[in-house]
Formats: C-alpha cells, structure tokens, sequence
C-alpha cells in the first residue's frame, strides 16, 4: 500500500482500521470541540470528524495523529524509525560499488527525483472558486480554541510562500487568527523561514494556505527544514510520489492540487495587526503580539470540503505525535552533523524545546560538553532551553533510567552547564523575550581526565548466568509475569524474560 493520496483517501482508511469516529450531533466550534477532543486524545482515542458544526456546512476533522499508530498509518509504515531509516538511507549515500550497489544507488537517486513536485493543468481544489466579495472565511468551521482566545483560529494550515531574492518554495504550519471573513493574522515567529520570505518581501508577499492535506504533507509543513529547502519536496520524497500543484486563480503561487481547501491572498510588508493572546501549545497563554495581517483574494475549495483542525494546549495534545515524527525522522540528519549522537528524546512534556536527553558515544573528555554546544548550534534544536546527556547504553526514551543516570553521574557544580542564547519564541520564562539562559547536564560517565575520581564499574550479571536462568526459567516455576526490577516499571514481563 501506498500512503494516502489526499484526505479524504486519510479518512477512509482511518475509517477501515476503525480509527474515526463521525459524529452527527451538532457541536459549537466555539471551545466545545475542544472539550471534547481533548477527552478523545487524553484517552488515546480515534480521529474525529464533526459533520455538523454549528453554523458551518463544512465538516471538521479533528485527532488525524493524535496516537503513534496513526501517526505510522499516516507514513504507512510500521513505526516512525522505519521512516526514519529511508531519510537515513538517502543521507547517507555512499560512491556505489558493484553493480548491485549501483542498481541501488539508482533506485535511491530515483526516490530523490520522484520528489519534486508536479504541475498539473486541473486541482480539485479549485472545483468551487471564490473570489472578491465571495470569499467568505465565516464559511469554514474555525475553531475557537480555549476560553482566553480573542477569536477562532486556523490551526492546521501549510502555509505557502516564495522568497523573493531566490524563488524558493517555503510550507510551514503557522496558526491563523481570523480577523474577519476576508483578513486573519499570520503567526510566523522569529525563528521561522515563512517569516524571512516576509522580510525579505519588498512590499507585497504573496501566500497561498492549503487545508486539507494527504497526512504527509500535512506533517511536513511542520518540519523544521533548512531554509532553501523545499517542504514539498520532503513531502514526496515520504510520500513517494510527487506532490501536484495547480496555478493560483489570483496569485502566481502554485497550490496542492487535491488540498480540501485553499486560501490565496497577500501580505503586505509592516501591515501588521495585534494577534493572539493564544492557549498555546506551552500549556499557557501567549501574549498578545504584532504579526503581519493576511487577505484573502480567493477561497478555492472541493466540493463538499472537509475542514482540518488541531487543539494545542497543555501536553499531551495531538501535536505530540507530530513532534514525534520529527525527532524520529530527522535523527538521520543530526546524526550527518554530530555522528557521535546515538539517539535523542525530546520530551513530549517539555513541549519539544525545553528538554533535550541525548545519548553519545563518548571518545574524550568535555565529550558531552561538545555535543550540548553542536545541540545549540543546530537547526530548530538551537532553540532547546536544557539538555541531559548520557553514554551510549542509556535508553534515551526511558525516564526513569535517565533520572537514574542524571542523580548518580553528576556532580552538580561540575557537570552543569550555563550557557545562554536564543530560545523560543513562545517561552514565557526569559526575563527577555527570545534569549537567555541554558542549561547542560553531563550525565555520561566520567574520569580523571574530567576531574573525576575513578569511576566505579556499574553492577551487570554476567552473559553466561543470564543465559542459563533464560534456558532454566520454566525449571524454577515462578510465575512468568514477576515484578519489575531495578525501578524498570514499564518493562514488561517478556522483556525481562529475554535480558
Ligand atoms: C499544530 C502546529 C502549530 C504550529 N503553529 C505555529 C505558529 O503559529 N507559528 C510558528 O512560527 N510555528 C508554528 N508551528 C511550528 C512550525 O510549523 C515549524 O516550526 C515549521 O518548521 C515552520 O516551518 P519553516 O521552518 O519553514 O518556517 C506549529 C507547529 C504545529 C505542529
Ligand atoms: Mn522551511
């Protein structure tokens, strides 16, 4: 099986594996689906799709990732590692030798080719076309998210720019505040390359903003790809098969071709309105701030267009599942830059920029030191606020094991690191909005050559006894479910079994 071609190939394969749930019952855009969502992901539940949104004829969808099965469904692959392992697998391309290595090679360079998007002659998305005063944002089911949101807001849109000195395409998913049925705010923050296409813009900047995407191309406008580039082309490449584009029926930018729903319009350079304040993804409020003011010249749309929607808020949300596909898929890639890296977690509980736990293969002293500076000089992870680092054996994923590291490894006053420097936009914490402080912590394994005394060996039961209780369990006739050990709670019995 291919991954789904559009959403409405999503949804019917989210129906099929019993993954949504239609709801008929009138429900109010205005916090109530938000209620009701935020039970359904809490719960590990399936995708929603609301037919019948209080004055809207369109219906919203809601919940498409909010759990690592579906996320992997949307990749059709069996976990996000093996996505992971085809971006690897092209990153890494060596000279091929032999001729199957080449054949290979060829196959691979193929996959990278087949990603460009296409150009088509006719989108669905333009099967009904709005323009002037028919464009009507009041229309669509936009959600009002949390009580101390001013207003609905677009929340899961790909938001579609050139930079003007290169030409270069941009997606990125930056959240809409509607302003009135032809006008929203454009929340592209500091950091982001939606922002620097704006100011590079001399004067006017055309946007396009598709909703309703196939599952990857909707992820990849949240992927933290280097500027020049194209987000499309990532969404392809996954895909495995090209993203087709139609020309804009207002603005010279070409448009997903089977999104549900495109928004054309412009943004004027220093047009700027007060957006937000917002229940964000932080689990607080972000102050209200400037952000640029986009209008709306046509509302294309499919027949009968379904709206896509997502609730950020206090972690777990179903964002968590999108920042999961990214720390997964772009290990690969850091991996390039600090081959040393074995694996990294970032917390889903510190929103994805507060906490970065790296697991090293350490080869001298400062090491780990290192890898925290490369960490805040690399991509989007520039902006993590704290990074724990420990040796290669230590399961990055496993809490309870780091902390176990993080309390017997470190020696505060010589293992701490505070640095400073840019941090996230959205991080109420800084005294100063946008830069501050940093914290490191070596949790790795140290010696004499770091200042440390000699380090004691860590406990392990040798090879040999451990085979020989495996090959003897059934023998001693202990239940197979005994308790977990060593504080490894989350281990199950079969696990503890095969160690
Ligand atoms: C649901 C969701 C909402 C997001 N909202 C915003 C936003 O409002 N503003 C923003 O700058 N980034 C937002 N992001 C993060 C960006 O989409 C992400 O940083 C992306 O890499 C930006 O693309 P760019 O680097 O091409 O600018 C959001 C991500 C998700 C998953
Ligand atoms: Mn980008």
């Amino acid at each position: 099986m291919a991954p789904p071609s559009d959403l409405r190939a999503w949804i019917a394969r989210l129906e099929r594996e019993g993954e949504l749930v239609r709801i008929s019952a009138e429900v109010d855009a205005d916090l109530e689906i938000t209620e009701i969502n935020d039970r359904v992901v809490k719960s590990g539940g399936p995708a929603l799709l609301f037919e019948n949104v209080k004055g809207s004829p369109h219906p919203l969808l809601i919940n498409q990732f909010g759990t690592e099965k579906r996320m992997c469904m949307a990749f059709d692959a069996t976990s996000l590692d093996e996505v992971a392992a085809k971006v690897g697998s092209v990153l890494e391309m060596q000279p091929p030798e032999g001729l199957r290595e080449k054949i290979r090679g060829l196959r691979e360079l193929k996959s990278i080719a087949d990603s460009r998007p296409r150009t088509v002659k006719r989108g669905k998305s333009q099967e009904v076309v709005l323009t002037g005063d028919d464009v009507d944002l009041d229309l669509l089911p936009i959600q009002r998210c949390w009580p101390g949101d001013p207003a609905p807001f677009v929340t899961l849109p790909a938001v579609i720019t050139h930079d003007p000195r290169t030409g270069t395409r941009n997606v990125g998913m930056y959240r809409m505040q509607k302003v009135d049925g032809r006008t929203t705010y454009m929340h592209w923050q500091i950091h982001k390359d939606g922002r620097a296409d704006y100011l590079l813009a001399d004067g006017r900047l055309e946007v396009a903003v598709a909703l309703g995407l196939d599952p990857i191309t909707a992820y990849s406008a949240s992927a933290p790809l280097p500027k020049h580039i194209d987000e499309l082309m990532l969404a392809g490449f996954l895909k495995g098969s090209p993203v087709e584009l139609v020309r804009g029926k207002t603005i010279d930018v070409d448009v997903p071709a089977s999104a549900e729903i495109v928004l054309e319009g412009y943004i004027e350079r220093d047009e700027l309105g007060l957006e937000g304040p917002f229940g964000d993804h932080t689990g607080f409020y972000t102050a209200a701030e400037p952000f640029p003011v986009f209008h709306v010249t046509a509302m294309t749309m499919r027949r009968d267009a379904i709206y896509p929607s997502i609730v950020v808020g206090k972690p777990p949300q179903e964002d968590a599942w999108l920042g999961k596909a990214t720390e997964r898929i772009f290990l690969p890639a850091v991996k390039m830059t600090v081959p040393e890296i074995v694996d990294y977690d970032l917390p889903v509980a510190g929103v994805f920029h507060n906490i970065c736990i790296v697991s090293i293969r350490k080869a001298f002293p400062g090491h780990a030191r290192k890898v925290m500076h490369a960490i805040w000089g690399l991509g989007m992870l520039s902006l993590t606020k704290g990074i724990l680092v420990v040796d290669e054996h230590v399961d990055v994923h496993d809490y309870a094991q780091v902390a176990f590291y993080v309390g017997a490894n470190v020696d505060p006053q010589r293992d701490v690191v505070i640095s400073e420097g840019p941090l996230d936009h959205l991080d109420h914490a800084p005294t100063r909005q946008f830069v501050g402080g940093k914290i490191g912590i070596d949790a790795t394994a140290k010696g004499p050559a770091e200042g440390a005394r000699e380090w004691p060996p860590e406990i392990e039961m040798t090879p040999e006894v451990r085979e020989l209780v495996d090959r003897r369990w059934a023998d001693y006739g202990i239940s197979t479910d005994p308790p977990a050990r060593d504080g490894r709670i989350r281990q199950s019995s079969r696990r503890l079994l095969r160690r």
